[in-house]
């Protein structure tokens, strides 16, 4: 299998940090764009394939190999919620929609303590949507959100996915965030996730849920630099968007081999 990753010569880099100021800010060690230079090479799933060539669109069929990840797809991030996404609901019957053709479904949450590090009211004097220097990094502030065991950390009720296998929670360290399913934002705490999807023989991920600049985007660029075929699924998510973040996230995830692809391009079980 070819290689996967989009060589990062310099006007590929100077071109996506010109649109990724805010996800390049929130890292010190590495940009995220970055991650697409270590990205390894190994993508190797044949379920990431066209799997019809003749006429129609290009389909592709998850397999035993494959598994649906559904992020954060929690009432704050939906209308009504403490950091609601705009159209973050509308992600539900998208995703509803394409989970039966999944063998494997993984849903993340959102999952801070109380006092959490990410939450403008933990820095006196700092306003919600602010950034500050943490020890790990730029941070960006947000309103208190996904607090562990509240209503609003819960997933949405509307989900259909009674054969999900895995709910991984993250960012419930009080003094560290975690956008990725795979890593904290100090970049070497690891959830785990890469080892139970290696221990089950999982290798292809299909990416969907909330919010496309941020959690989305970190996982799937995580999901590449671990050596995972990764497709984003478009019009299963949604973005916050703050100041051309999700046009910075589409570009990082687009340079790091990361797929784009529509619901509509899965094969129906
Ligand atoms: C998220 C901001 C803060 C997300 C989580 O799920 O994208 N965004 N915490
Ligand atoms: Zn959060």
């Amino acid at each position: 299998m070819m290689p996967r990753i989009m060589p990062l010569n310099r006007r590929t880099v100077l071109e996506l940090l010109s649109g990724a100021t805010l996800l390049v800010g929130m890292t010190r060690t590495r940009p995220l764009w970055a991650i697409a230079t270590t990205a390894p090479t190994s993508g190797t799933a044949s379920s990431s394939s066209p799997a019809s060539t003749s006429g129609t669109a290009p389909k592709f069929k998850p397999d035993a190999h494959s598994a649906l990840i559904v992020v954060d797809v929690q009432n704050c991030f939906i209308t009504g919620g403490s950091l609601a996404v705009p159209h973050g609901e509308d992600v539900v019957p998208v995703i509803n929609r394409i989970a039966p053709a999944f063998a494997n479904v993984i849903l993340t949450q959102d999952w801070h303590p109380p006092g959490h590090v990410s939450f403008a009211s933990s820095h006196p004097g700092t306003k919600a949507f602010e950034m500050i220097h943490l020890r790990y990094g730029q941070q960006v502030l947000w309103p208190d959100h996904c607090v562990q065991g509240t209503p609003d950390a819960a997933l949405d009720a509307d989900l259909k996915l009674p054969q999900a296998e895995l709910i991984l929670r993250k960012g419930f360290h009080r003094d560290v965030d975690s956008y990725s399913a795979f890593r904290e934002a100090n970049r070497t705490t690891t959830t785990g996730l890469k080892g139970y999807l290696l221990e089950r023989g999982i290798h292809t991920l299909f990416v969907t849920g909330l919010a496309t600049d941020f959690c989305v985007a970190w996982t799937a660029l995580d999901a590449r630099a671990a050596g995972f075929d990764t497709l984003v699924v478009e019009d299963a998510c949604r973005g916050i968007d703050l100041k051309g973040s999700v046009a910075a996230a589409w570009s990082a995830m687009t340079a790091a081999g990361v797929k784009r692809i529509q619901s509509s391009d899965i094969e129906a079980a």
